[in-house]
C-alpha cells in the first residue's frame, strides 16, 4: 500500500476559499492563514484548483503563463510560503495542471495565430473546415480565425484552444514545465481533462457531440507513460487524472501501478444520475439504483483490475452533496454525515471539497445575475435562444450550474462569512450565519467533526483502504450496504439515504451473533448494537467491524 492509499486530500478552490488581502477574490496568504484549520482536520494534501495566470474566463482553467502566479492570487513568493507552510504540517500540495488546452491569451497561441508558418503554429489543432463536434459549454468546438482562415478546436470554451499533443514538442514543453512545478516541491498533479488529450488524425463527423472519438482517445496511454518516465518517475508524487465520459476499462489502466501512468482516477459517471438521458440541463430527481449500481461497479471493477479510484461527491463543478442526494433542510446534519460516511468508506482516496465538511448547501440563487460561471451563462443564452421558458432555463440552472460549488466558504458569522473584508465576487448564501467553521468547531455533533472523525479514520482502520468491496442489498431503494472485507473481519457501512424510517434483514454470513461487533462511526448520538434485522432511522448511516469467531 501506498501512503497515498491511506490518505484523505481537500480541495480548495482558491478565489473562494480565503482572502488574505480583503479583496473580492481569495488569494494564496488566504490559504496559508487556514492551513491550522486543515492540519486540524486531518488531511495529508491541497488540491488547489489553477492558481497560474490566467485571463480567468474559466476561472484559471485557461492559463496563459504556466510559470507565474495569477496576481489576483499573489506571488511566486507567497506560493513557496504556502509549500513550505505546508510541508510544516505534513501536508502536501497537489497542482492542478490544464494541458488539453491554453488560454488563446497564451503566447503559444498568440505565436500560432498570427501565420500558417508560425513556428507554434502546430501546437494546436488546425483545420480548414470544421467537423460536427460540440465544445462542452455548448455551440461548436471549432472557432474561425479570420487572419490565417481557418478554424482551431476548443473542446471547451472559445478562448480555451486545444493543444495538439501529437507534437512532440508540445509533450516536451509540458513536460518541461511539470518539471519545474516539482522541482519547486508540489507533492503532485490534478491533471485537468487528461484523457481527451489525444484526438484521431481524422477528426471523423459524430452522430453524437465527438466525444467518443476524443475520449480517452487513440495515444493517450502512450503519452501518459511518456510524462511518468519523464516527470514521475523517482519521485514520491501523487497524480491524480480527471478522466472525462470515461471507462472502467481505461481508468484500470491508467491507474494500475503496473502501466507507469498515474495513482489514481476522477470519473464522473455517478454524477449523471440526474441527468435524465444524460441530459444535464434539465430539473430531475436522482435516480439512487443507478447511482449505487455504478458506485459498486466501479468499486469491484477497479478493485479486479488492480486499480484505484479518486472518491468524491463533490468539486468546483458540482453542486452540493448535501441539496442533491441528501436534504438540506430538516435533516441537513445528519443526511450530510450520512454521504460522507457512505462515500469515505469505499475503495479508493477520498476527496473532501472546501465546505463539504460543514454540510454547505446549494445557495438558491434564483436569478441569472446571480451567475459567474462561463459554462451556466452559456447555457442559459443557448438555451433561451432556442425558446426554453426562463423558469424552466433558472430551474435547471438552480440545481445544476457550477456556481452551486462556488461560493465563499463560511468560516463564520461576520460579514461576507468571514471569507473576506470586501464584498465577494459571487453572493454568500443566507445561511452561512449557520453554517460556518467556527460555530462547527465547537459543536461535537457537528458535520465538521464527523468529517474529522471520517479522515482519522483511514489512517486506523485497514481495511477502509484494503477491505473487498461486497454490496448488499442491492435492489434496496432506500439503503446504500456494502461491506469492506478482510480475513475474518469485515467493516458493515449502512446508509439510509432517504428521511423514513426502514427495516432491513441482512444475511448470516455478514451478520450474526457469533461475532463481536465494534461500533466505529454512526451519525445518530445513541447507536445501539444491532443484529440481522435491524432498522434504521431518518438518513441513519452506520459502520460495525464485525470479527468471526
Ligand atoms: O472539467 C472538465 C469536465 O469535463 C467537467 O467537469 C465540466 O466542468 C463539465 O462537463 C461541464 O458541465 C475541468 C475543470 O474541472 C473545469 O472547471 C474546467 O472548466 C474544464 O475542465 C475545462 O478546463
Amino acid at each position: 500500500m501506498q501512503d497515498w492509499q491511506r490518505s484523505v486530500i481537500y480541495q480548495i478552490y482558491p478565489k473562494s476559499f480565503h482572502s488574505h488581502a480583503g479583496n473580492p477574490t481569495g488569494d494564496l496568504l488566504g490559504v496559508v492563514a487556514k492551513l491550522d484549520y486543515l492540519h486540524w482536520l486531518g488531511v495529508d494534501c491541497l488540491w488547489i484548483t489553477p492558481f497560474l495566470r490566467s485571463p480567468q474566463r474559466d476561472n484559471g482553467y485557461d492559463i496563459s503563463d504556466y510559470y507565474a502566479i495569477d496576481p489576483s492570487y499573489g506571488t511566486m513568493a507567497d506560493c513557496e510560503l504556502l509549500i513550505a507552510e505546508a510541508g510544516k504540517r505534513g501536508i502536501k500540495l497537489m497542482l492542478d495542471i490544464v494541458v488539453n488546452h491554453t488560454s488563446i491569451e497564451h503566447t503559444w497561441f498568440q505565436q500560432a495565430r498570427s501565420s500558417l508558418d508560425n513556428p507554434y503554429r502546430d501546437f494546436y489543432i488546425w483545420r480548414d473546415q470544421p467537423n460536427n463536434w460540440e465544445s462542452k459549454f455548448g455551440g461548436s468546438a471549432w472557432e474561425y480565425e479570420a487572419q490565417t482562415g481557418q478554424y482551431f478546436l476548443h473542446l471547451f470554451d472559445h478562448t480555451q484552444a486545444d493543444l495538439n499533443w501529437d507534437n512532440p514538442k508540445v509533450r516536451a514543453e509540458v513536460f518541461k514545465m511539470m518539471r519545474f512545478w516539482r522541482d519547486k516541491g508540489v507533492g503532485g498533479f490534478r491533471l485537468d481533462v487528461i484523457n481527451l488529450i489525444s484526438k484521431p488524425a481524422d477528426f471523423p463527423e459524430d452522430t453524437s457531440d465527438g466525444r467518443r472519438f476524443y475520449t480517452d482517445g487513440p495515444n493517450v496511454h502512450k503519452y501518459l507513460q511518456q510524462m511518468h518516465r519523464e516527470v514521475f518517475e523517482g519521485h514520491d508524487l501523487i497524480n491524480v487524472g480527471e478522466m472525462s465520459s470515461t471507462s472502467l476499462e481505461h481508468c484500470i489502466r491508467y491507474s494500475r501501478p503496473e502501466s507507469k501512468e498515474l495513482s489514481m482516477t476522477f470519473n464522473f459517471h455517478h454524477l449523471k444520475v440526474d441527468y435524465p438521458n444524460l441530459q444535464k440541463w434539465i430539473r430531475a430527481d436522482f435516480d439512487f439504483l443507478e447511482l449505487k449500481r455504478i458506485l459498486s461497479d466501479w468499486q469491484t471493477g477497479m478493485q479486479a483490475g488492480g486499480g484505484w479510484n479518486a472518491l468524491f461527491w463533490c468539486n468546483h463543478d458540482q453542486p452540493r452533496v448535501v441539496s442533491r442526494f441528501g436534504d438540506d433542510g430538516e435533516h441537513r446534519v445528519v443526511s450530510a454525515k450520512m454521504l460522507g460516511t457512505a462515500l469515505h468508506f469505499l475503495q479508493g482516496t477520498p476527496f473532501v471539497y472546501q465546505g463539504e465538511e460543514l454540510g454547505m448547501t446549494n445557495p438558491g440563487f434564483d436569478h441569472i445575475d446571480q451567475y459567474r460561471d462561463v459554462e451556466t451563462l452559456n447555457i442559459h443564452r443557448l438555451k433561451r435562444e432556442a425558446g426554453v421558458s426562463d423558469a424552466d432555463n433558472m430551474a435547471a440552472i438552480m440545481q445544476k450550474s457550477r456556481d452551486n460549488g462556488r461560493t465563499p466558504m463560511h468560516w463564520n458569522a461576520e460579514p461576507n462569512a468571514g471569507f473576506s473584508a470586501a464584498e465577494p465576487w459571487i453572493g454568500v448564501p443566507a445561511n452561512a450565519a449557520q453554517i460556518n467553521v467556527a460555530s462547527q468547531l465547537d459543536d461535537p455533533e457537528s458535520v465538521l467533526h464527523h468529517y474529522r472523525q471520517l479522515i482519522a479514520l483511514r489512517r486506523n482502520e485497514a481495511l477502509m483502504s484494503d477491505g473487498v468491496y461486497r454490496q448488499l442489498l442491492s435492489e434496496h431503494r432506500q439503503i446504500w450496504a456494502y461491506v469492506r472485507e478482510g480475513q475474518g473481519e469485515r467493516l458493515l457501512v449502512l446508509n439510509n439515504f432517504y428521511g423514513t424510517p426502514c427495516e432491513v434483514e441482512l444475511p448470516n454470513d455478514v451478520i450474526s451473533e457469533a461475532m463481536s461487533q465494534r461500533l466505529v462511526i454512526s451519525n445518530y448520538p445513541d447507536c445501539p448494537p444491532r443484529n440481522r434485522q435491524m432498522f434504521l432511522r431518518p438518513f441513519e448511516s452506520f459502520v460495525l467491524h464485525l470479527t468471526d469467531h
